[in-house]
């Protein structure tokens, strides 16, 4: 169909009336179009007009520009395995009502597409307004040479003009193909040479052993090396980089040169190199290196650890960038770059690329723009792309926060870099996502015991007959005039080297418990530090904490509740649980420990119990009293979150790893939706220092009890984490008064070490009158894990076990009935699990004592199975189950259910 298609003179008129008034009030292609017919000189409506026949074809061919650099890279020659496309019916010529005559006229063009200067400015970006004339056919080579060689473009989605005039000032002139010089072009070669050779040497002398080839897509070698030298060059001081297992052992050996000798060490499961954990396999494992650079400077390569649960690294890596650059300070977004490589079954099919290209931009969350390279061999272990996306593109997620893309052709080296040096100058420049697309093939199968001609053998017929990238390469260079002497033989000095490595000794390993985890202990100790504070300190950071801004007018419930807070601890008792909360950050933070809180609605609280923002009634403006009184450098940073609990813990999980220092806090909205996480826990929280030795201190608090809330709202699924407890890897608590909260939160900063800290918190017992604390619990003392009962041993029958909300219910009942038989024994820290404390406690009591476990919980979920026998074996026998029975869903739908099963716990706990 033509541009003008069926449209009436009549409404184009109109458009072009609309326009003039207002340009923005049109679509781009009109936008363009008129563009257009002003540079042409036409008029519209009966005014001066120079030619206007002139006039519509010279609108029309600004109309051609604009889409060849909309959609251009449908006619993009990029994929290795198919026929180039040769014409696309929307950018035809008779699209436009252009004839093949009109080929030869001259129309005006603007400067960036007519001056092929082949120096890319360097400057920001300015918008080029500057005409030039030019014939038809030049133009249209000019349009076919920049968006429709190796290169296909998508980035006039930007709704920013200067970025795409930035873009386009950077291609058109250049057409999208720099020259490179001869040695640039010959270390590419060699480059592509190594990355085939180490494959080969791998596959020849451990054969059959898995480690995901990079066959196919060797450019990534040249690629990435390339762009650790030109982030150099524009400032990057930390290059962090997350990437999954294909081709991750030859970038560890060829760009970050981790010595090739460790490599194979693992190859040759040389266990003397292990790790100290459990262990993960090899093309998993992360590795640092300062790399100095050919011009003397230095740059600190991270390759990050990765769990073979594919994207699931992203909000990880994202959270370890933010907290280096937050750490670095101003200007550090430029100075800490991260990376992400992407296969292309995984970026298209996992929801948590989009979440964190939704974190990207956000205040708490975002790092200056992510460079992503997505290496689309086209397939996904055995399904092909028709089967794993319904999307044109395997990056169209990225078109959520307009990142350009590049899609590139993997046989085309010197575009791969050119394209990526673009994509790296962009982000530097303008702070956002870029990603770069490869697209090539996979040489062999999935794995190196896989067998692709089982599934797609025609697909891979075709692959057997295609050159290696290096030979395409280097016949190419032939081609060109570069002589045979230097073009040289693959293998050379690298062959050598590979060679002489396998027979050396593995040298030292990269091990955690480095930079600024220097300081803290590997190993657990299960004593809790005296975390207390003086009253005098408390009092005063109350006082603080309760004052405003002269001029700020808090809503008047707010200013009563900081007056409520303020006077409970200068009384000293009815210490409720947010403002325990608020003296163990202001605490803190005093002392200099800075504290990161995330999560959705966390500055209010899910229960209005929080409020570490407030509001300015009169102007919204906010004030955060606990920044008053931040001390040594300590900062207080609360976020709402986006409305994600993987992306967002996978991101604090990432910053913690990086800020052994401060309190980071990831908080449920409700303790359930921590399940939207749940690879986050068991792929990194519970097993990052088993696996790759990195510990993390990350705080989760996940609000849990069943209150009639049904189903959802209601349980953080305990016995979940509890499953997941070994080798001391996480502490999973359910404090029941406010103090122990204080001293738990104290206690993760305190302690020498770092493992994460699981918490389970209240809702309705935020503000239940027994669940309050007096200040002395505050002033001295540390958190205790187990609560022994306080009745008199003498006149004890029955001893309920229990833990957090259903022991305040309990306190309750024994308290109105006046049962002096009965005592209540609470596990406040259900693991690590203190035996010790916890046989104390029973040694209180004689013989003839019924024992039960109280939970509110379903028999198969809350603390029972797990606690069952810790209990049985100090028992000697099997204490009694009181609690709801088994079932499929944690809680009831309906609140009269609830409350009468409730009361029914209650009762059968008080008739033992
Ligand atoms: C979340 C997740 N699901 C499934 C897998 C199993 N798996 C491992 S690799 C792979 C294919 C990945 O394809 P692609 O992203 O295109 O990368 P490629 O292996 O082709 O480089 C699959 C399904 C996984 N590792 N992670």
């Amino acid at each position: 169909m033509s541009f003008f298609g069926n449209i009436s003179p009549q409404w184009i008129e109109a458009q072009y009336l609309l326009w003039r008034d207002d340009p923005e009030a049109l679509g781009a292609e009109w936008r363009a179009f008129f563009d257009g017919f002003e540079l042409g000189g036409g008029e519209l409506s009966g005014g001066k007009c120079l030619d206007p026949e002139l006039a519509l074809k010279q609108s029309a061919v600004h109309s051609l520009i604009f889409r060849y650099r909309d959609i251009g890279h449908l006619l993009a020659c990029t994929d290795p395995l198919s026929p180039c496309k040769i014409d696309h019916p929307l950018l035809s010529l008779a699209a436009f009502c252009l004839e093949p005559a009109d080929l030869e006229r001259t129309f005006y063009v603007e400067k960036s597409m007519s001056n092929p200067s082949p120096d890319i400015p360097a400057d920001p970006p300015s918008v080029t307004t500057e005409r030039h004339a030019a014939t038809l056919r030049e133009i249209v080579e000019v349009m076919r040479e920049t968006y429709c060689r190796s290169i296909g473009v998508e980035f006039m989605f930007i709704q920013e003009p200067a970025e795409r005039q930035w873009l386009i000032d950077r291609m058109e002139p250049l057409r999208n193909r720099p020259e490179f010089s001869t040695d640039e072009k010959l270390n590419i070669l060699g480059e592509l040479r190594e990355a085939a050779l180490f494959e080969g040497f791998l596959n020849r002398k451990f054969m059959g052993q898995t480690r995901f080839s990079l066959e196919g897509g060797e450019v990534l070698v040249p690629q990435l090396d390339d762009l650790v030298i030109q982030s150099a060059r524009l400032g990057v001081t930390d290059l962090i980089l997350g990437m999954p297992h294909r081709g991750r052992l030859n970038v560890l050996a060829n760009v970050f040169r981790r010595p090739l000798e460790n490599i194979f060490a693992e190859f040759k499961d040389n266990i003397e190199m292990g790790v100290v954990g459990e262990g993960d396999v090899k093309y998993h494992r992360g590795f640092s290196v300062d790399r100095e650079l050919q011009d003397g400077s230095r740059i600190h390569l991270t390759m990050s650890v990765n769990p073979s649960h594919l994207e699931a690294i992203d909000p990880v890596l994202e959270g370890k960038c933010r907290a280096r650059q937050d750490r670095f300070g101003d200007g550090a977004t430029k100075k800490v770059l991260p990376v992400l490589i992407h296969g292309d079954a995984a970026f298209a099919g996992q929801g948590v690329v989009a979440e964190t290209f939704n974190l990207s931009q956000l205040s708490g969350y975002r790092t200056g723009g992510t460079l992503h390279i997505v290496l689309n061999n086209q397939i996904g272990f055995t399904t092909l792309a028709v089967d794993a996306r319904s999307s044109r593109y395997a990056t169209d997620a990225a078109k959520i926060v307009m990142a350009p893309v590049f899609h590139v052709h993997g046989e085309d080296p010197e575009a791969v870099i050119h394209a990526t040096r673009l994509a790296l100058e962009y982000r530097q420049t303008f702070g956002r996502d870029v990603v770069v697309e490869i697209i090539c093939y996979r040489r062999r199968g999935h794995n190196e015991g896989d067998e692709p001609l089982f599934t797609q053998p025609l697909m891979y017929e075709r692959i057997k007959e295609r050159p290696s990238v290096h030979e395409i390469y280097a016949a190419l260079l032939g081609e060109q005039g570069v002589s045979e002497i230097d073009l040289g033989e693959p293998g050379g000095g690298f062959q050598k080297q590979l060679d002489e490595a396998l027979t050396r000794e593995a040298t030292a390993v990269d091990r955690g418990f480095s930079g600024e985890w220097k300081n803290f202990r590997r190993e657990y100790s299960s004593t809790s530090p005296e975390t207390g504070v003086g009253r005098p300190t408390l009092t005063a950071l109350a006082d603080t904490l309760a004052k405003t801004p002269s001029g700020f007018s808090p809503h008047p419930r707010i200013a009563a509740f900081l007056n409520r807070r303020r006077e409970a601890v200068a009384k000293g008792e009815g210490i409720d649980w947010g403002t325990a909360e608020t003296l163990a950050f202001a605490s803190l933070l005093s002392e200099g420990t800075t504290i990161r809180l995330s999560g959705q609605d966390v500055r209010r609280g899910t229960f209005s119990q929080r409020h570490s923002v407030l509001y300015d009634i009169a102007n919204e403006k906010n004030f955060v009293p606990l920044a008053a009184v931040a001390a040594n450098g300590a900062e207080f940073h609360a976020f709402d979150s986006m409305l994600s609990e993987n992306a967002v813990l996978g991101f604090e999980f990432g910053y913690s790893m990086e800020s052994p220092n401060a309190l980071v806090i990831w908080e449920a909205q409700y303790g359930d939706f921590a399940n939207g996480g749940q690879v986050v826990i068991d792929e990194f929280i519970t097993s990052s220092e088993t696996k790759w030795e990195r510990a993390n201190g990350l705080t989760m608090l996940l609000p849990h009890g069943l209150e009639g809330q049904g189903p959802d709202h209601s349980s953080a699924r305990p016995e979940r984490f509890l499953q997941l407890c070994a080798e001391n890897n996480v502490q999973v608590t359910y404090p029941s008064t406010p103090a122990q909260y204080f001293h738990l939160l104290r206690r993760q900063v305190k302690q020498p070490f770092r493992e994460p800290l699981i918490v389970l918190t209240p809702k309705s017992m935020l503000r239940h009158p027994l669940c309050v604390s007096s200040l002395e619990e505050f002033t001295s003392g540390r958190f205790r894990e187990i609560l022994p009962g306080s009745g008199n041993p003498e006149t004890i029958r029955t001893v309920l076990f229990c833990s957090g909300k259903i022991y305040i219910e309990l306190l309750e009942r024994m308290l109105g009935d006046g049962r002096e038989d009965i005592d209540l024994v609470r596990i406040e820290q259900f693991y690590p699990m203190r035996k010790d404390l916890l046989g104390e406690a029973l040694r209180r009591y004689g013989t003839g004592v019924h024992f039960a476990w109280v939970q509110e919980e379903p028999a198969n979920m809350g603390g029972w199975s797990f606690i069952r026998h810790y209990l049985s074996e100090l028992l000697g026998e099997e204490p009694r189950y009181v609690g709801r029975k088994e079932a499929a869903s944690p809680a009831v739908g309906f609140p009269r259910t609830h409350r009468e099963k409730q009361e029914e716990i209650i009762n059968e706990a008080f008739n033992l």
